[in-house]
């Protein structure tokens, strides 16, 4: 069948346009039948509007378009706009053309009540459970927080790049690696971009990426998953406090953006996005951990902080802070220890309402005391020997964050489980769809 293409989108038919010709597309969101006038609700990505078919106004074969649509039969539509007083958004259309495009089944959940269904069936039937408006709006949101992050790091004079996800080592130590048959050979799906990340600053100097991080870790709570995007950036000749600038601006613009978009519509489901102030709070480990027994939770020097922890210094705070100089025992390989005391590193977390959002560090790059580092660790320095040879080639002083993008979602828009910000989460039960 032949139709033709959307001119609008529905939140784009405002009263200024009356008299004037629209098509539209989307879904049948609902139907008023009172004889001889019908009103259908559709629904696009971006919103709703009021067909309003009169009989006998309309060809009888617009008539009988109409007379046979269900709820989710997706329609294309020519009519022109009216300006009124009655309907909802102040505007109605009124069609010359109908055509019913796809017809819908009964649903298989309910997207219009005010209960939702449970998460499990949700993600199940996910695309379908997208046409639930606040459900599509995550995603909505979720693009223009990917657009705000491109947008910061460029005008930091980050470019963007794109590192191998099946790679031969562990990039974080210990073991949580995906195994992949490749060819005649085991490799692994890559945890982080870590190794190429820090590599490519002898070269590009300043890079971002955002791609798939798996990590095959057993955790079955609300803010881990197996597969997650991970926002990671590395510059050169740049130590923690850079990057944590960097990090800093990246989450105001972010919520900025977000909350000059998209307000107004959050105000339909009570969400409301507040602007953080920079500079964010900067507590050490230790000023962390005496807080933290103040407020009777005892964490032995050397432990990292746990959930719990952070939702307490979370309550104490309410902003973003940063948690610095974390004991260099418990961060990667790779991180820098301070000068003045190797026993601590330069460090950090950013923290957003008890979730660990990102981490960064300077990293080592004076190729012996990698070696060192990677010892101590009990890894082997042969493993690494292909990323060990860029040392030797002026690879500059650096530093950089890694932000899980999904667990960014969640604080930003409050939702309490990561796979509800996820399109298709990927847990340890969960492999399909
Ligand atoms: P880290 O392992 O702390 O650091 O990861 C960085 C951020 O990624 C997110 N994240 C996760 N999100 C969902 N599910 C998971 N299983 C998961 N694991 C991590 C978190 C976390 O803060 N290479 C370093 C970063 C760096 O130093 O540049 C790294 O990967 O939000």
């Amino acid at each position: 069948m032949s139709f033709p293409r959307k001119t609008h989108w529905t939140k784009d038919v405002k009263p200024e346009l009356d008299g004037k010709e629209v098509v539209l597309s989307g879904w049948v969101w609902d139907i008023r039948d009172i004889g001889n006038i019908k009103f259908v609700l559709l629904r696009d990505r971006e919103g709703m509007v009021q067909l309003t078919i009169k009989k006998g106004s309309v060809p009888d074969s617009v008539w009988s378009a109409v007379a046979s649509l269900n709820k989710e039969d997706a329609i294309v539509v020519r009519g022109i706009v009216k300006a009124s007083k009655i309907a909802k958004a102040g505007v109605e259309v009124f069609p010359s053309e109908v055509y019913v495009v796809a017809k819908s089944k009964p649903l298989p959940i309910d997207i219009w009540g005010t209960v939702e269904t449970d998460l499990d069936t949700r993600l199940r039937f996910r695309s379908v459970d997208l046409k639930r408006p606040i459900n599509s709006l995550i995603f909505r949101v979720e693009s223009e927080v990917t657009r705000a992050i491109r947008e910061t790091l460029y005008s930091h004079g980050f470019i963007e790049v794109f590192t191998p996800k099946i790679i031969v080592t562990s990039t974080e130590g210990g073991a949580e690696l995906f195994a992949v048959q490749y060819f005649e050979r085991v490799a692994y799906l890559a945890q982080s971009p870590q190794l190429y990340k820090e590599e490519l600053t002898a070269s590009l100097e300043r890079i971002f990426e955002i791609a798939p991080a798996y990590r095959a870790e057993k955790h079955n709570t609300n803010y881990h998953l197996n597969e997650f995007i991970s926002v990671d950036i590395e510059e050169a000749f740049a130590n923690y406090t850079d990057v944590m600038e960097v990090l800093e601006d990246v989450i105001v613009n972010v919520y900025g953006k977000v909350a000059e978009a998209f307000n107004d519509e959050f105000s339909k489901y009570g969400i409301e996005v507040k602007v953080p102030k920079k500079p964010f709070r900067k507590i050490t480990y230790d000023e962390a951990l005496g807080i933290l027994e103040r407020r009777g939770l005892k964490v032995n020097w050397g432990e990292d902080v746990p959930k719990g922890g952070m939702e307490i210094l979370s309550e104490e705070f309410g902003e973003p802070f940063f948690i610095i100089h974390f004991p260099t025992d418990i961060r990667a390989f790779y991180t820098k220890p301070l000068e003045s005391d190797p026993r601590i590193s330069e460090s950090f977390d950013l923290v957003i309402d008890g979730l660990e959002i990102a981490s960064g560090s300077s990293r080592i790059h004076i190729k012996e005391q990698l070696i060192d580092a990677l010892r101590k660790r009990g890894l082997n320095p042969e493993s690494f020997e292909s990323h060990l040879v860029i040392y030797d080639y002026g690879l500059p002083p650096h530093a950089g964050w890694g932000l899980g993008l999904y667990r960014l979602m969640m604080v930003l828009l409050r939702r309490d489980n990561i796979r509800e910000v996820v399109l298709y989460p990927r847990d340890r039960f969960r492999l399909e769809p």
